[in-house]
């Protein structure tokens, strides 16, 4: 559980860094999972004539970024949603994570569903923005937390997150969208209030979805790899009408919990089934930036 000091940090600056969490042995079966999907990514395309070799010699925080210097498309398996596993889904619930955000949302968790698994490529970064401005407002009450999870250290030169620590109180700010994605204006969170922070493997940064935030550019020829998984009270709205989270942990009703990752997928295509036939219902709170 986190600390009455710990708890007031994040209330106080939006944001929370533990360090040392996570053992190797932690990371160990969500790496291999992720290990597994970039070795048959790399054999899909050298099959397919789109790379010269599968750099199978190539260590995790290099092989991938070998095979995307020739075939860019090469991440798009693991980023943004696409990838569910096994491993992830147990890590995702791993007791951890679960029991420093249940000090913080209560003991029903719902896995929210926005999660990213970021192999951050060399010259790739993430643009400012507050995870909220992704979410529609019915998720603004909402505590989304984001737990960052760096799966090697991040640091100034391979593209560490950036947060405005204490400018997590001020609603959502005006996102404009362009490069990268959506983005904040610089006259609301101006360059001299973000600032870097480099974390180790094996650390947890924890950060409320209203903190404004982003990453530097990674300038080396590896990878950052990191996932950002994010929790709420089970009870709350998500931000998502049309694609669910799952239950990650309930000590009031365990029987809902989720059980595993095929149930997980199957509640996805569910939901998303359904929500194919209200196209005309937003699925972003910006009618234009
Ligand atoms: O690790 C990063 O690059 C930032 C992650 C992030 O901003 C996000 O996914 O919301």
């Amino acid at each position: 559980m986190l600390s009455d000091s710990q708890i007031a940090t994040f209330e106080e600056e939006g944001c929370l860094v533990i360090e040392d969490l996570f053992t190797e042995e932690d990371l160990r079966p969500v790496k291999d999972e992720f290990n597994t999907v970039v070795e048959g990514e790399a054999r899909r395309l050298y099959e397919a004539g789109r790379i010269g070799a599968l750099y199978e010699d190539e260590p995790f925080e290099r092989r991938l970024a070998k095979v995307a210097a020739e075939a860019p498309e090469a991440a798009a398996a693991l980023q943004t949603r696409t990838h569910k596993g096994e491993a992830l889904f147990q890590f995702m619930k791993h007791p951890k994570i679960l029991d420093r955000v249940e000090s913080l949302v209560g003991p029903d968790i719902l896995c929210h569903p926005s999660y990213n698994i970021h192999p951050r490529l060399p010259d790739g970064y993430t643009s400012s923005h507050q995870d909220a401005g992704y979410y529609l407002p019915d998720g603004d009450e909402t505590l989304i937390l984001a737990c960052l999870i760096p799966l090697v250290d991040t640091t100034l030169e391979n593209g560490c997150l950036w947060v405005a620590r204490r400018r997590h109180k001020e609603g959502v700010f005006h996102h404009f969208s362009g490069e990268g994605g959506l983005n904040l204006l610089l006259e609301d969170v101006p360059e001299s209030e973000r600032i870097p922070l480099p974390t180790k493997a094996g650390s947890m940064v924890m950060f409320s979805s209203m903190l404004p935030h982003g990453s530097l550019v990674n300038r080396t020829d590896t990878i950052r790899w990191s996932m950002d998984l994010r929790y709420q009270a089970l009870d709350q709205p998500t931000g998502r009408w049309y694609v669910p989270g799952f239950v990650a942990r309930s000590r009031s009703h365990p029987e809902l919990e989720t059980p595993n990752c095929a149930a997980w997928v199957a509640e996805v295509e569910r939901v998303g089934r359904e929500a194919e036939q209200y196209p005309e219902r937003p699925r972003s709170r910006w009618t234009q930036s």
